[in-house]
């Protein structure tokens, strides 16, 4: 049986309490997974604290560049294991985690080395009162152990987003993947030995979040900082956790994005943009649309065309040719969309397609399917509008102006992102300023730019990554001012 061995200082660490990994397509267990307790933790921000006042810490930013340009080599030499750790460990289709998700997990770590080589620093000088000069200067250094609390959703892809920046600012890491997703995060620790990261450079820890390694992580006073991508509810948790001791966080959390189509847009692209949107992943993405506005004079065409586009994908294990859309993450997580499913007929949706299970046949059977599902005719109260369900489903509404659709987009808690479909530059400069989001596409979806602010407003977020944004939550910035 394939065991999930915690990564400490260097070595693979087996712990007496497992828990089982299961495959989201059949259920079949994967492997055990070896759960950190407070004395794994422990030993872990030990061993990054030494790290980082160590031979880490020493490094030149030259090095330091070379060892992560290595680490993305070997991702990459490596691709097929990491692939394949991330298709049995969530079921996602193949085209999506060859195209996306290891692809990024190699470019998180190279294009955060190119930035902090090229970081500058400002600096002024001055006339003092005496009538002399002073010259200050800003240096960053790193922020010291960084706590990374991932979910399970894009796991390699998310992980590396955050380990990649904090290595190439210097910090020591301990990585708390989810339960549902050990894999990628625990054959990333072969990579690091492998390439000479010196031992405790990158840690992690395996379990789950309350009385358990996330919990113990986060609140350890020997951790400098957090970073965390998760639920938003989690993140409060994991703020107040934060609050002893003061330590910075960074969080991207929960969404309910709208995505809005203007009748003048390009129709056969907003259709493929909005079903990326809505069903990609299984709808497991946190930017993804669960709520669609559509202008009234296009509103029934878009709707038939997003229903044969949502009953054309197909449904089924991540090697099937053809594949569009995997399974959910878990049966927990099942049947909680399939709550959802019930709660918008409860409350009067028309359902437009699926709405249940799909049948599926073999040992799929065992698997966690859901049907895509369009609804229309609810209220904008229904709790399938006002509530992030992280499935593959939207509800569609018309509109009518630009007014209310900014109403409509705005309306709720949070603020992560939007996709706006329309042919008129004005419309989308207008609309991009008004709809209260971290991230707005124009014409387009998930498309990314890892030199650009990442983020959410509201409830979904605090701070923002990417580029030089990125060094601004790990690194400390200190100013030295030297009069001549
Ligand atoms: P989650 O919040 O349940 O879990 C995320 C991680 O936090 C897991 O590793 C979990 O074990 C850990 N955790 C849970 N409780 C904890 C606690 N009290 N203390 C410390 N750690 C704890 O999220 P999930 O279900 O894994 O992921 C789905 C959610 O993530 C969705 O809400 C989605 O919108 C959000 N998400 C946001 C972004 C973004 O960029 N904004 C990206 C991906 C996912
Ligand atoms: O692309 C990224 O860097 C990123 N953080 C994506 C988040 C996706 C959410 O599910």
């Amino acid at each position: 049986m394939k065991q999930f061995h915690n990564f400490i200082n260097g070595e693979f660490i087996a712990t007496s309490k497992t828990f089982e990994n299961r495959a989201p397509v059949d259920n079949h267990v994967i492997g055990l997974v070896h759960e950190a307790g407070k004395a794994e933790v422990d030993a872990a921000v030990k061993a990054a604290r030494a790290a980082v006042t160590g031979e880490w810490g020493k490094l030149s930013v030259v090095k330091r560049v070379e060892l992560l340009y290595a680490v993305a080599d070997e991702i990459n030499n490596r691709f097929d294991e990491f692939l394949e750790a991330e298709l049995a460990d969530t079921g996602k289709p193949h085209s999506l985690a060859s195209h996306i998700d290891i692809p990024r997990g190699a470019a998180n770590f190279k294009v955060f080395a190119d930035i902090i080589k090229n970081a500058p620093t400002e600096s002024f000088q001055m006339t003092t009162p005496d009538g002399g000069t002073a010259i200050s200067y800003g240096v960053r250094s790193p922020l010291g152990v960084v706590a990374v609390v991932c979910p399970w959703n894009l796991p390699l892809l998310l992980m590396t987003w955050k380990v990649g920046p904090a290595l190439a600012c210097g910090n020591a890491v301990i990585v708390k993947p989810s339960e549902e997703t050990p894999a990628t995060a625990t054959l990333l620790g072969e990579v690091m030995n492998k390439v000479g990261i010196p031992k405790g450079v990158y840690n992690v820890v395996h379990g789950f979040g309350p009385n358990s390694a996330g919990e113990f992580l986060t609140s350890h006073p020997g951790v400098d900082g957090i970073t965390f991508t998760g639920e938003t509810r989690t993140g409060e948790a994991i703020m107040a956790a934060a609050a002893k001791g003061v330590r910075p966080v960074s969080f991207e959390l929960g969404g309910k994005n709208a995505g809005i189509v203007f009748a003048d847009a390009d129709f056969d692209k907003a259709v493929a943009g909005i079903t990326r949107s809505a069903f990609e992943n299984c709808g497991q993405v946190c930017l993804g649309t669960e709520r669609v506005y559509v202008q009234r004079p296009i509103f029934e065409k878009f709707v038939a065309a997003l229903k044969t586009k949502a009953e054309s994908l197909k449904i089924g294990a991540s090697h099937e040719a053809g594949v569009g859309m995997g399974p959910l993450i878990s049966a927990e997580h099942k049947e909680k969309v399939l709550s959802y499913y019930e709660k918008a007929r409860a409350e009067g949706a028309t359902v437009v397609t699926g709405g249940g299970s799909p049948t599926m046949t073999g040992d799929l059977a065992h698997g966690h399917w859901v049907q895509p599902t369009i609804w229309t005719g609810l209220p904008e109260t229904a709790s399938v509008i006002r509530e992030e369900i992280f499935g593959p489903c939207c509800h569609i509404a018309p509109f009518d102006t630009e007014e209310e659709a900014i109403a409509l987009a705005n309306d709720t808690p949070y603020g992560l992102a939007t996709t706006i479909w329309t042919s008129d530059l004005g419309t989308a400069n207008r609309m991009a300023a008004a709809v209260h989001v971290g991230l707005c596409w124009i014409n387009s979806w998930f498309l990314r730019d890892l030199r650009t602010p990442f983020g959410g407003s509201k409830s979904s977020g605090i701070g923002r990554e990417g580029g030089v944004h990125s060094l601004e939550f790990y690194t400390d910035l200190r100013n030295v001012m030297i009069k001549l």
